[in-house]
């Protein structure tokens, strides 16, 4: 196996002498720990547990890939911006005087202070708090103050994270070389996503949660419904519990919810086909660097939103929809978000990673630009099953958390309706194994 590199914290842990181990020894760990991932199977503690895995997720997987990070809906205005923090990298995500979305390392270039402070705002330019170098929202360095008389601003724009807009989504990638197949991704999405009219939304309500689990087992639990009928009552009044089987395993009990779920694709396909909308799924989860899944879906009771009778969340439709009885688009995109794209509404959900036992994960309602509070939607009950859904996995992920990590814990097998989570960490794997120049060990 070929070693990673080294990362500062076990550096440093060692050169402080707290550390038992080289850091050596925990590369040689984790380098054995990613080569003999048992397939099908949760992983071995360490991956949930210990913090010098935890950077190397940072660096293999947070610092390469395309990372969902906010809707165009978060940015209306030029000059409106959110701030993103992955790691001890920071963002910016801007919205320039051409109404382009731009993405800049949130790092001054004369003495590299943090330049915008606050999670989100507007600003005409972007002033750094500590001498005042001021630079446009393209990112040209403006005003330097006096400076020697060779002092050129052009060699001090700031440093730009590229950035992709896919359908009103948009994704940064840390890496200078990011991976091109996000091309592909928002050129098959696209069409998908387009007639919800995200640049005719806005936001209706964002919540942040700090989890205090480990990403991926945010990320775990988000990709299976195994865990929906005994923990989502709220949720389970729309959403089909048989969510992950294959027709022909659906236990007995799920028959008559999996009878009205055929009986609500075929209601569904004859609107979505009216309202020109594509239902075919696309399911590349692992396999490639941008994996994703998206599908259009029933939902159960009135069909039309997650609400507890399933009625219209928001009375304004969004795009030119004749129905709310369109179902769920769901969007999952590997490593850290997903999305559901209704008649009415749209929820966004990504999480950043904030220690290796803490995960932040921000939830976004969408509506209608034109859409009134109060007159046209009621905030609560637009976004009550999402709130209790998020509150009941927060739980749910915590108590994880605490299992794996017991010296008891083993890796358990995944169901076959789980498939999803063995996806994700398949392609967390990959994403490992590509990083650590790791090759899966015969055996397996
Ligand atoms: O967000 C999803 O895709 C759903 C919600 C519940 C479980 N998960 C599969
Ligand atoms: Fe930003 Fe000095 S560090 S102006
Ligand atoms: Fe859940």
């Amino acid at each position: 196996h070929t070693n990673p590199p080294t990362t500062e914290a076990a550096t440093t842990a060692e050169a402080a002498g707290t550390s038992a181990e080289s850091s050596a020894a925990v590369a040689g760990r984790w380098a054995h720990a990613v080569a003999d991932r048992r397939a099908g199977h949760s992983l071995e503690g360490p991956f949930y547990t210990d913090p010098d895995f935890y950077q190397r997720d940072l660096e293999a997987v947070f610092h390469r890939s395309w990372i969902f990070a906010a809707s165009v809906a978060e940015l209306p205005e030029p000059g409106d911006y959110v701030t993103l923090d992955i790691g001890r990298a920071s963002v910016i995500l801007i919205r320039d005087d051409d109404e382009r979305i731009r993405a800049h390392h949130n790092v001054c270039r004369h003495r590299g202070a943090r330049l915008l402070t606050d999670a989100s705002g507007s600003v005409g330019n972007i002033v750094c708090g500590y001498h005042q170098w001021t630079y446009s929202p393209e990112g040209d360095l403006l005003h330097a103050g006096a400076q020697a008389p060779d002092f050129n601003p052009a060699c001090f724009s700031l440093l730009s994270v590229q950035v992709k807009v896919a359908a009103g989504l948009i994704f940064l990638c840390l890496a200078k070389h990011a991976p091109d197949d996000i091309e592909d991704v928002a050129a098959r999405i696209t069409p998908y996503i387009a007639p919800h009219a995200l640049e005719r939304t806005k936001v209706a309500f964002q919540e942040d949660i700090v989890e205090q689990a480990n990403w991926k087992l945010v990320m775990e639990n988000n990709r299976e419904c195994y865990h929906c009928e005994a923990g989502h009552p709220e949720l389970t009044c729309t959403f089909f519990p048989t969510y992950g089987y294959r027709d022909d395993e659906i236990p007995t009990r799920l028959l008559p919810a999996h009878d009205r779920c055929l009986a609500a694709e075929q209601l569904l396909s004859v609107n979505a086909a009216r309202n020109g909308l594509l239902t075919e799924p696309i399911e590349e989860l692992s396999g490639r660097a941008t994996g994703f899944r998206i599908q259009r879906e029933a939902l159960d009771g009135a069909g039309e939103s997650y609400t507890k009778d399933g009625r219209a969340g928001s009375r304004k439709l969004l795009g030119e929809f004749d129905t709310p009885v369109l179902g769920r688009l769901s969007l999952h995109v590997q490593p850290n978000s997903w999305f559901h794209f209704l008649g009415d509404h749209v929820v966004t959900f990504s999480l950043v990673p904030l220690s290796v036992d803490r995960t932040l994960l921000r939830t976004t309602w969408l509506v209608h630009e034109d859409a009134e509070e109060g007159v046209d939607y009621d905030l609560p009950h637009l976004t009550e099953v999402w709130h209790r859904t998020n509150e009941q996995d927060a739980q749910l992920c915590v108590r994880a958390q605490w299992g794996v990590s017991s010296p008891a814990y083993v890796p358990g097998p995944y169901a076959p309706h789980e498939y999803q989570v063995e996806e994700f960490i398949a392609w967390y794997i990959e994403r490992l194994r590509a990083y650590g120049g790791i090759d899966a060990d015969a055996a397996g």
